[in-house]
């Protein structure tokens, strides 16, 4: 065992993660304002772990008080969450504001403000509004990207003067990936067209609102949070490697390309039209892609990724899926988080930002979401009612660790946001996997309660240096 410590820069950001549907709760919301979480939810509750969903979550809309006065507690220099498009207007057409949840906002906002925490906001975590899903397809409508850049226009109007750093979308590529691709998740249906349709508009989409920012003169930047999977290939064989570029090429690039880049990749595009992929898209869509690219980005990563080339012919009779491409691999011996069925590999890190400094011309990024989810938490508890969560302490240490080294080696890493602030609705996992730094009682009314790890994160701000022990004996 050897311990290190390492500085953490001044201006690096030590926050956490969390969004409007995971933790807002359904109080004060109206007919008509459902989001396409809500209505997967209302659908098909019985996927929802132990029927728990957005419908009561934190309950942060009634307590967004004292969940700030935590944050400072904590030490949170910055908290990133999302604006609930689906609450934020009662007509998505015409872009009339519900000035009672925007008022919620507005205080919420002023709290953190207040607190001395910068918050980030993200304008689409999944919160879809329902209406738009079922009368236009969602994403797959040209008209959906219209109404998008209408929302952000009135949420940068209303709030421009106290949010500098925005984000389109959290994790772009999922529910096209769960619905469309895999068909994992509510309305079930496989269609790589609609899936392709669905990334194409929300790359446009950004384009379109850091366009909007720009010429509205702002100040701030507008980027994307993508959760790109840093892919191991199983060999050195260039039939595994090929798997993992193919991997990269249909999950990674396909966001951080354009977004970054300005383009998608000219391999992608070929072999979609190869295997007969239809997506709607013009010169001019492209154009506006290359011309407004983001400002920066955030990453998540939780796990790596590791594939091998298949070692089946495709059936004839599936759709193509990027699946023809590889397999998945799982590495014997690896270290896991088996509440998540997760590989732990703190690498992913160092690896990511290398790449980003190498492939993606070092833009300005940070890690916006990591963090352990771990089931049955309360078996942690000590004598004093206190999660005693030392794994989480030590899963944070290690990857901070990474982030602060790439940092060092030219990295233009900005932050680390833990995932998550406090415990919250996971899609499906609702409440199963634990990830905050503050518990959330399910039995006692949603009461909050700091973890031993909230104590020792507002210590890494405080002391603005990480000391780890790292596991390195030949025993
Ligand atoms: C990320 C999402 C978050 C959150 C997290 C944990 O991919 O951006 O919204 O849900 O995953 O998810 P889970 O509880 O399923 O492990």
């Amino acid at each position: 065992m050897s311990q290190k410590s390492i500085t953490i820069p001044q201006d690096f950001i030590l926050g956490a993660a969390s969004s409007a549907w995971q933790t807002e709760g359904w109080s004060g919301k109206k007919e008509g304002q459902d989001s396409y979480m809500d209505i997967w939810y209302k659908n098909d509750r019985h996927v929802w772990h132990e029927g728990y969903g957005p419908a009561l979550a934190t309950d942060l809309y009634n307590r967004y008080r004292e969940e700030v006065a935590l944050m400072k507690q904590a030490g949170l220099t910055h908290y990133r969450t999302s604006i609930n498009w689906s609450r934020f207007f009662t007509d998505y057409e015409k872009g009339v504001v519900d000035e009672e949840y925007a008022r919620y906002y507005d205080n919420f906002i002023d709290e953190m403000l207040a607190a001395g925490i910068e918050p980030m906001i993200c304008l689409e975590h999944y919160e879809l509004p329902a209406y738009l899903f079922e009368n236009y397809g969602g994403w797959a409508s040209k008209k959906v990207v219209e109404l998008f850049a209408l929302y952000a226009e009135k949420v940068f109007e209303r709030y421009h003067h106290k949010v500098s750093r925005w984000f389109t979308f959290n994790e772009p590529i999922v529910v096209q990936t769960r619905v469309y691709l895999d068909a994992l998740r509510w309305p079930y249906e496989q269609n790589t067209s609609t899936w392709m349709q669905w990334n194409h508009h929300k790359n446009l989409a950004t384009a379109k609102v850091v366009k909007l920012f720009r010429e509205k003169g702002y100040t701030g930047s507008v980027g994307a949070i993508l959760n790109p999977e840093v892919t191991y290939p199983r060999s050195s064989a260039p039939h595994d490697v090929k798997a993992a570029e193919m991997y990269d090429l249909f999950y990674n690039r396909v966001f951080l390309d354009p977004m970054v880049h300005g383009r998608y990749p000219q391999a992608l595009v070929a072999l979609l039209e190869q295997h007969g992929v239809q997506w709607d898209y013009s010169a001019d869509e492209l154009a506006l892609i290359r011309d407004n690219t983001v400002d920066e980005l955030g990453i998540n990563l939780y796990y790596p990724h590791r594939v091998k080339a298949p070692s089946r012919a495709w059936n004839p009779q599936t759709p193509f899926h990027p699946a023809y491409y590889y397999e998945p691999f799982e590495l014997p011996g690896r270290r896991m988080n088996k509440s998540r069925g997760w590989e732990i590999y703190p690498r992913i890190i160092y690896d990511m930002a290398m790449r980003i400094k190498n492939d993606y011309r070092n833009i300005p990024w940070f890690i916006a979401e990591s963090g352990m989810g771990i089931e049955n938490e309360g078996q942690f508890r000590n004598a004093e009612g206190v999660i005693q969560d030392d794994y989480r302490i030590g899963f944070i240490s290690e990857h901070l660790y990474q982030t602060l080294l790439a940092r060092e080696a030219g990295a233009n890493c900005q932050g680390y946001m833990l995932w998550a602030f406090t415990d919250n609705v996971s899609p499906m996992n609702a409440f199963k996997n634990r990830y905050g730094l503050i518990e959330i009682d399910l039995q006692n009314n949603r009461a909050r309660r700091a973890k031993k790890s909230a104590g020792w994160y507002r210590a890494l701000r405080e002391t603005r240096t990480l000391t780890l022990n790292i596991d390195d004996d030949w025993k």
